[in-house]
């Protein structure tokens, strides 16, 4: 551990594909400070609200603390042998009985390299099964099929410094500003710096990142490939191929083109009008260097493979690939998705970017792993994986380090497919978690600032995460538990790793197997020396690491027109556009679209634990354009409800004008262990793309009406409460607590009698205050001594809402005063 500088520990954040930097320091009180580390070259000592945050979240509340068998349904507790010897048993006896394709693991990119390289080595070499998959399917698997397609690997050819270096950056679905605000920041800075840098946002939505575009292109939902068809057709039209690129080091230009010329009605697919199409492809034919940024309005659709390659057909047609300033680049969502594409824990890949059809490959890994059970065809996919295990096809799953019961589509086919595993091991830091409640054995793995490991970040850079805090009670790390496990199930010799840095130690020397001239671009050679100490004291490297870099590097790929290719040159790829499967009708005439809010992560186990972040966005939302709004008849702030034949979820109604008539966008982040009936997924059939396996998430036929309920609620309270016989309710973390957000179809009075249930006995005073008019207003505050234990506001909803929130009781001591304000009521705005 770096300790020299005033105890300060530089790590790596925990959130987002940037990888930001972070310096942290363990308080005596047990708190963690932070700070953005000056020297990582993500960030330069700059973080976002989130990253600031970090230290908020390493409270212990709601920590899984033990290995647990059935943790719902009379849990006990189990010391770690146990824990690991069942798992082993459970595993290999179904291997006995019905085959290595009957067991699984689904993993996560926020697992570290380390843990994901031992789960796919124990999985794919030695259980001999390629059933291994990740959340990445959900996340970055077009992109990977893009890369493939075009480059013969996957291979990301850019650095963040071509953001600062380009004449134009583009901006395809994706949320930058809010989803990697860091970069968003650099993008803004280098805007600033040089005003004539052309912004272009294309995003059905106008979010947050148009206030730096030049130009919003907001497009119909699906429609980027008709989009990207037109600008190769246009650069054909108007002489801006670069013959010679195309001619040298690509092939297959003709048949997209032909492909792309086919396009017909770019207009009326794309929504856009002939002007703003032609303004933004003279924009790109024109400028030199641009780079075009893309995530999950591209990746997350039945399309998403040919929407990453008509991109990428534009930047070879254009020879705009290869130097600074310049190229196609996927950015990464979760801190470890890269990490995860190197290891090869997708279900069709092997280790290290070697592949399942190369029997050179295979020979290699095997030899090196000593074995001769390495997987020989790819493995179910995720959403296949979850069909599989509801057609009662697996008999054993181990889930690490991701929650499918709140990510993935169509939740329903989730629970039975969970119900119908014969055994289900999550691996999780959080006790409570949709997953977790459906788990036959839950094991507690160490979180952010326990684990020790290596991520990844979107432009190849491979920094250290470290320990900085003791993990609470037998909390392990993933690749220590995965070697346990390995061991008992009789391959002790190839798992018995004594610390994270022998793991990396190995897998820096599987990146050299038949690649000492660089035929594959992922290598680590420079790594393979590294001693203890070396990887203890890491500094960022980006691959291709040559030889260790002492130095920040920024290098491309991709730059001598050289690529992975039998042949060496790029593949164009014909792409065609095709309607997003789902289409709306007469009873479900809005699109629903899906994505993530500025200060919550995912399922919100880490961000729904600070209160600066739970004060962004209190509750559950849904945006309306005000057109819509008005013709459902929703106002704002209402609770409404969102329907389609798969589900139902419940939200407030955010009218605004950043999404277009018809269509409506909804956070992930709320589930049924934060809200109830919340979850886009609810509503989400699981369309996937045909190559790539990536659900539709963006693109989904709803209704949604207005949900009046009798009477609301809120209650604030010191430790988590459950709340049954409410139609809906929202937890929001605020200081020393926790504010439920709570609307009812009972009666005030009722409902009232319903939460009082809630009030914890052992408080030594009970105010109350009604408001007279048949319970219309009541309120409830218990305290012990000094402080306010909970406290409870009901009203009916023919009342307007109160205006105060009630979360400042938690916070200063109980006095005369507050007692009299308390109870002063009716307090309505
Ligand atoms: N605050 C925060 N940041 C995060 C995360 C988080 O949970 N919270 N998660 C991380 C992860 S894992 C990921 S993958 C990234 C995701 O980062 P982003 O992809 O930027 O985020 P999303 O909000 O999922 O989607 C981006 C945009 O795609 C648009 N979109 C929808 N359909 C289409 C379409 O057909 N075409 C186009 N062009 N655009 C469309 C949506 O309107 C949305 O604004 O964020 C990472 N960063
Ligand atoms: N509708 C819709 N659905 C989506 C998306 C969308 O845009 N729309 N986006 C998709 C995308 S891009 C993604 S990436 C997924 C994300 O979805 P998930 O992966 O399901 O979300 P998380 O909440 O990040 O789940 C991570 C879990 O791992 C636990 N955890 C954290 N660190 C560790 C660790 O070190 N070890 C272990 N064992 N556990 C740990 C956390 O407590 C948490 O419970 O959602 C996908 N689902
Ligand atoms: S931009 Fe991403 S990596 Fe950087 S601080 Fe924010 S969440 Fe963390
Ligand atoms: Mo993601």
């Amino acid at each position: 551990m770096s300790r020299e500088n005033d105890g300060w520990i530089k790590t790596t954040c925990a959130y987002c594909g940037v990888g930001c930097g972070v310096e942290a320091r363990p308080k005596l009180s047990g708190e963690l400070e932070i700070r953005g580390d000056k020297s990582h070259p993500s960030n330069y000592g700059k973080l976002c609200t989130k990253g600031i945050a970090l230290g908020d979240t390493i409270i212990t509340d709601g920590r899984l603390l033990t290995p647990t068998l059935n943790p719902n349904d009379q849990p006990q507790a189990l010391d770690w042998s146990s824990a690991t010897t069942l798992i082993a048993d459970k595993f290999s006896q179904a291997i006995r009985d019905y085959g290595s394709d009957s067991v699984a693991f689904y993993v996560s990119g926020q697992l570290l390299t380390e843990d994901y390289y031992v789960a796919n080595k124990l999985m794919k070499g030695f259980i001999g099964s390629a059933n291994i998959d990740s959340n990445s399917r959900l996340c970055m698997a077009s992109s990977v099929v893009g890369h493939k397609r075009a480059f013969g690997s996957d291979t990301v050819p850019v650095c963040y410094e071509d953001l600062e270096l380009a004449d134009m950056v583009v901006l395809v679905g994706s949320n930058l500003a809010w989803c990697h605000p860091v970069l968003f920041q650099r993008l803004r800075a280098a805007k600033q710096v040089n005003p004539e840098l052309n912004v272009v946002v294309i995003d059905p939505r106008k979010t947050e990142s148009c206030d730096i575009a030049d130009q919003h292109l907001g497009l119909h939902s699906g429609s980027d490939v008709a989009l990207f068809n037109g600008l190769l057709t246009y650069l054909d039209q108007h002489q801006h191929l670069d013959h010679t690129y195309i001619k040298a080091h690509t092939q297959g230009f003709e048949q997209a083109l032909q492909a792309a010329r086919a396009q017909a009605d770019i207009a009326e697919i794309t929504g856009l009008s002939h002007q703003q199409l032609d303004e933004f492809y003279h924009a790109f034919a024109t400028q030199q260097k641009v780079v075009t940024l893309y995530s999950q309005g591209v990746n997350q659709s039945s399309i998403g493979s040919d929407k990453v390659n008509s991109i990428i057909n534009c930047h070879l047609a254009s020879g705009k690939i290869g130097y600074p300033g310049c190229g196609p680049f996927s950015v990464t969502g979760q801190p470890n998705a890269m990490g995860g594409r190197e290891v090869g824990a997708l279900a069709n890949t092997l280790a290290s970017h070697m592949e399942f059809d190369n029997p050179q490959h295979h020979q290699l890994i095997s030899d090196f792993w000593h074995t001769d059970n390495l997987a020989t065809q790819p493995g179910l996919k995720a959403v296949e994986l979850f069909d599989a295990m509801a057609e009662g096809k697996i008999k054993a799953v181990w889930i690490m380090a991701t929650n499918p019961m709140v990510s993935l589509p169509d939740s329903d086919k989730i629970r039975k497919a969970m119900q119908t595993c014969p055994f289900v091991v999550v691996s999780d830091c959080i006790a409570d978690t949709e997953t977790t409640r459906m788990a036959d054995l839950v094991v507690p793995a160490q979180g952010w600032s326990e684990k020790s490991g290596t991520v990844t970040n979107s432009e190849r850079r491979i920094s250290r995460q470290r320990r900085v805090m003791p993990s609470p009670g037998m909390a392990k790390p993933d690749w220590w538990i995965i070697s346990q496990v390995a061991s008992k199930m009789g391959y002790a010799q190839h798992f018995n790793y004594r610390h994270e840095g022998e793991v990396f130690a190995e897998y820096a020397r599987l990146s050299t197997l038949g690649n000492l001239s660089g035929e594959r671009d992922f290598t680590l050679i420079g790594l393979t020396q590294l001693d203890d100490q070396g990887y203890s004291r890491l500094t960022p490297q980006q691959w291709p690491v040559v030889k260790l870099q002492t130095e920040i590097v920024n290098q491309r790929l991709l730059t001598k027109g050289r690529f992975y290719t039998p042949d060496g040159k790029a593949n164009f790829i014909a792409t065609h556009h095709k309607a997003p499967h789902d289409g709306t009708s007469n009873r479900f005439p809005l699109l629903l679209n899906s994505g993530r809010t500025r200060d919550h992560w995912h399922t919100m186990s880490r961000t729904g634990l600070s209160a600066r972040l739970g004060e962004y966005r209190t509750q559950p939302y849904v945006q309306i354009h005000p057109n819509t709004a008005a013709y459902y008849g929703i106002t704002s702030n209402q609770l409404v409800k969102i329907h389609n034949t798969q589900g139902q979820s419940l939200a407030r109604a955010e009218i605004c004008a950043q999404v277009l008539p018809g269509q409506l966008f909804m956070p992930i982040h709320w589930n049924n262990a934060t809200a109830k009936q919340s979850k886009p997924c609810a509503l989400i059939a699981p369309f996937t793309d045909k190559l790539s396996g990536q659900p539709e998430f963006k693109h989904t036929a709803v209704s949604i009406a207005p949900y009046a309920l009798q009477s609301a609620a809120r209650f604030v309270t010191r430790t988590m409460v459950t709340l049954d016989g409410v139609e809906y309710w929202a937890r929001q973390k605020i200081e020393h607590g926790y504010l439920y957000h709570i609307e009812s179809s009972l009666p005030a009075h009722q409902l009232a009698n319903l939460l009082k249930q809630q009030l914890h006995s052992g408080y030594d005073q009970l105010l109350s205050v009604d408001s007279g008019s048949a319970g219309s207003q009541q309120r409830w505050v218990t305290v012990c001594g000094e402080q306010v234990l909970q406290a409870l506001h009901v009203w009916a909803q023919s009342l307007p809402a109160p205006v105060d929130d009630l979360s400042e009781l938690l916070k200063s001591p109980f006095s005369d005063e507050l007692a009299g304000a308390l109870l002063a009521l009716p307090t309505v705005a």
